[in-house]
């Protein structure tokens, strides 16, 4: 066989079995048999040197256009190869655009939340300041500088969750307010929300852990005047403008006087009903005249200044605004449930 049947003859054979391969590893094989280093293609060139002289350009060319015609047929191979595949992947990976879509679930903002933000508003209106302080506190913050001695009943083992005898979990957000004190000077007007813990049972009205905000003023010239028309002011902006209030005499440790706030029933408007239970008056919050005592032990000079403080339980402002007869139905955190309100 002369030389040019041998290329011949290799050309054919290296155009059919590039037409039999199946996929690019196949073609790829092919590509290395006849045009590889160790190729037939390669082999056939390299015996040039057997070719006569003259008719060495002549066969040169041949060995080119069969390695050119070779790699024509590969790259259109290879072509149609990948475009065949293209277009499976294509039609595997269509979207159905009318498929309805998937739903993303979102939260609702817990009654809780609702509630502080309205009294936020409210007292941020009348130049207050929201703080907050610790939930670990000293028993100096949480009793001893609010006037609650040693031997009050707030502080029995039963009711506080003790760390160590000077460390616990605050009872009340008024150790923020002891702090407020201690560390800034009058005029002092803040509102200190935050989680508070005692150790009570849980029941429709009471929770281990609960929520309280409690404000403080300290000024010159600070009167009973002020905490009245201020928390006078608060009723009616929480439970509408026509909410009267009623101051009835009351004690606590830290404050002189004191006193507790209802406010006239806003489903009945005072009359009576099983919301308010038949008495007309729904009680709120506590409050009263800063105790000179707890000034002085704060750092506060009680002959310049007084104040008065207040205190509203965060969930019984909740449960009242959104007609929630049951305090734990707060905590389970269900979801058809927050989002009714
Ligand atoms: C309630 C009502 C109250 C205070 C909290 C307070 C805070 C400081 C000084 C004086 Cl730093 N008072 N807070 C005052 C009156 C009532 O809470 O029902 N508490 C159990």
């Amino acid at each position: 066989m002369n030389m040019k049947e041998k290329l011949q003859e290799l050309r054919e054979e290296a155009v059919k079995r590039i037409q039999n391969s199946d996929g690019l590893d196949q073609l790829n094989e092919v590509r290395v048999a006849y045009l590889g280093k160790k190729g037939h293609l390669t082999a056939v060139s390299k015996s040039m040197k057997d070719v006569a002289p003259e008719d060495r350009p002549v066969f040169g060319r041949l060995v080119n256009d069969t390695r050119a015609h070779i790699e024509e047929f590969l790259e259109e191979a290879k072509e149609r190869m990948e475009r065949a595949l293209r277009e499976k992947q294509l039609e595997e990976e269509v979207i159905d655009v009318t498929l309805p879509a998937q739903k993303l679930e979102t939260g609702h903002r817990h009654p809780n939340t609702i509630a502080l933000e309205e009294v936020q508003r409210i007292f941020i209106g009348m130049g207050y300041e929201v703080v907050e302080g610790p939930e670990v506190e000293y028993d100096a913050y949480n009793f001893t500088k609010l006037n609650i001695p040693e031997d009050h009943p707030a502080k029995d083992e039963q009711d506080t969750f003790y760390i160590t005898k000077e460390i616990l979990l605050r009872t009340q957000t008024s150790s923020v307010q002891a702090r407020v004190m201690e560390q800034r000077k009058p005029p002092i007007r803040v509102i200190a929300p935050g989680r508070v813990f005692r150790s009570d049972e849980v029941d429709a009205t009471h929770s281990p852990s609960f929520h309280q905000i409690e404000g403080l003023v300290v000024d010159k010239n600070i009167t009973f005047a002020d905490l009245k028309g201020t928390l006078e002011e608060f009723a009616k902006q929480l439970f509408g403008p026509e909410t009267r209030t009623k101051f009835r005499p009351h004690h606590f440790p830290f404050t002189e006087p004191s006193a507790e706030v209802d406010v006239s029933c806003f489903k009945c408007k005072g009359s009576g009903c099983r919301f308010c239970k038949g008495s007309g008056w729904i009680e709120i919050l506590g409050c009263g005249m800063v105790h000179p005592h707890v000034l002085e032990m704060c750092g506060v000079d009680a002959k310049k200044y007084s104040g008065f403080a207040f205190g509203v339980g965060l969930e019984r402002i909740a449960l009242l605004k959104y007609e929630i007869d049951d305090m734990r139905l707060l905590y389970e955190n269900d979801v058809r449930f927050l989002k009714q309100f």
